[in-house]
């Protein structure tokens, strides 16, 4: 399943997530969101896995990755949206 890591005070992971929708894809089937405010579980999770404490990030099996541009186009391409 690919996660994708926010904070909801995040523009750039706003601007993921208002793709995401605008590609018709749905939250839970297509993708799942993980809250990765400071101090969570989930930002943990991101600077375990990318060594950086930063959102959005993205992971799907062994593919991860930061730029807010780059997990859009990740998103378009696996969807072919
Ligand atoms: N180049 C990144 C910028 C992402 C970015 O600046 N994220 C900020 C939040 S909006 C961040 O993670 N700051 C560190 C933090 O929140 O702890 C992108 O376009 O995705």
């Amino acid at each position: 399943m690919t996660e994708i890591y926010v904070s909801l005070t995040c523009p750039f992971c706003m601007k993921v997530m208002r793709a995401a929708e605008e590609m018709g894809l749905t939250e839970g089937k297509d993708y799942v969101i993980v809250d990765a405010a400071p101090g969570t579980p989930g930002r943990k999770k991101v600077v375990d896995t990318g060594g950086k404490s930063m959102v959005p990030f993205l992971m799907d099996g062994e593919h991860w990755m930061y730029e807010s541009d780059d997990i859009i186009g990740y998103l378009r391409s696996k969807f072919d949206a």
